[in-house]
């Protein structure tokens, strides 16, 4: 396996913007981007080649074929249709779940042993496809979860406390998507808990559940106004791909394969993890209330129902 290799399945518009974002924040040594559009994946490939000279560090970038994955330490799979106005993401599921299995199917079939992140819609579903498929353990098969949602989530709530991102310990559970929650009484502000700060301050808890229905909805507000999101869950992706090649021990919100840690199993949704080398290394357990735990079982069904109706 060579140092620091990542494949990248799917040249669009959320595989670019976190492609593009590794010239500015370095952490990989080697780069290819792989697409069921060639000429697309070269031109790409082209492109950022030319932006070498102004990277952070010495980088390779490449276009090829699957046979790139064989000594690859990770690859990120963005490949799919994209979601269109009016679309939710479960609407995707069909068609991306055809997709996902072939992709997988490709990458398996080089001998690739390393660690797969998905982030392609509906990313719970995908992952959990990407899972079966190749026969990976499942800590090394993650999806990108709601650590995009969490991102949203932490940046309104620092321009709504005015204190910084980085001290903001919140965290978004739960589907990517329409079902996904915030567990508030495990929420921290710097080592202060935030439903007191609240009270102490006279505010009102109604003003995060705003936040929070902001953030469920930015996907569809964006997707109205400029047709896609590629940004952010670019910026989560380097994050994440960084957080594993570096053996962090940071712990985000991913999709993970669920082993009773909050009573559900055979099913990948959005908890907060430690990522490290090996992938997932651990679940963090949060003792949920009744309404929060009602939440996450909610929304443990409507994947469940998605996946024994059209994966299995
Ligand atoms: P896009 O710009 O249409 O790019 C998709 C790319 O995938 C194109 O270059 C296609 O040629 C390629 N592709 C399609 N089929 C295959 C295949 N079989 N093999 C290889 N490549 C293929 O879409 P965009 O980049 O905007 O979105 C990609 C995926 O990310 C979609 O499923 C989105 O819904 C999803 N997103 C996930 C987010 C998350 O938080 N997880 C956030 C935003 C978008």
């Amino acid at each position: 396996m060579k140092d620091r290799k990542i494949v990248l399945v799917g040249t669009g518009f959320v595989g670019m913007s976190m492609a593009y974002s590794f010239l500015t924040t370095g952490g990989i040594d080697e780069l290819v981007l792989v697409d069921v559009d060639e000429e697309k994946a070269i031109g790409e490939t082209m492109d950022l080649q030319h932006g070498l000279p102004y990277a952070r560090n010495k980088l390779v970038i490449k276009a090829g074929g699957y046979e790139e994955c064989a000594d690859a330490e990770m690859v990120v799979i963005t490949a799919g249709t994209a979601q269109r106005p009016g679309q939710t993401r479960l609407d995707m599921t069909a068609v991306n779940t055809k997709i996902m299995k072939s992709i997988t199917e490709n990458i398996m079939a080089s001998g690739f042993d390393g660690i797969l992140l998905i982030a392609s819609n509906p990313v719970d579903l995908m992952t959990y496809v990407a899972q079966q498929v190749s026969g990976l353990p499942k800590n090394r098969v993650i999806g990108s979860g709601t650590i995009l949602d969490t991102a949203r989530l932490r940046y309104l709530m620092s321009e709504y406390l005015g204190i910084s991102t980085s001290n903001i310990h919140a965290y978004i559970m739960g589907e990517h998507g329409d079902s996904s929650f915030v567990p508030w009484t495990h929420a921290y502000i710097g080592c202060k808990n935030l439903l007191e700060m609240l009270d102490e301050n006279h505010r009102d808890l109604q003003d995060l559940n705003e936040i929070y229905h902001q953030v469920q909805q930015a996907a569809y507000e964006i997707i109205n106004r400029k047709k896609s999101t590629y940004y952010g869950i670019g910026l989560s992706l380097n994050r994440l791909v960084r957080a594993i090649l570096d053996d962090e021990h940071v712990i985000l919100t991913v999709s993970c394969y669920q082993n009773q840690e909050y009573g559900q199993e055979d099913l990948y949704i959005g908890v907060p993890a430690i990522i490290t080398r090996a992938g997932v290394e651990t679940i963090i357990k949060l003792k949920l209330n009744e309404v929060d735990q009602g939440k996450f079982d909610a929304s443990c069904e409507t994947l469940k129902e998605i996946i024994h109706s059209t994966i299995k």
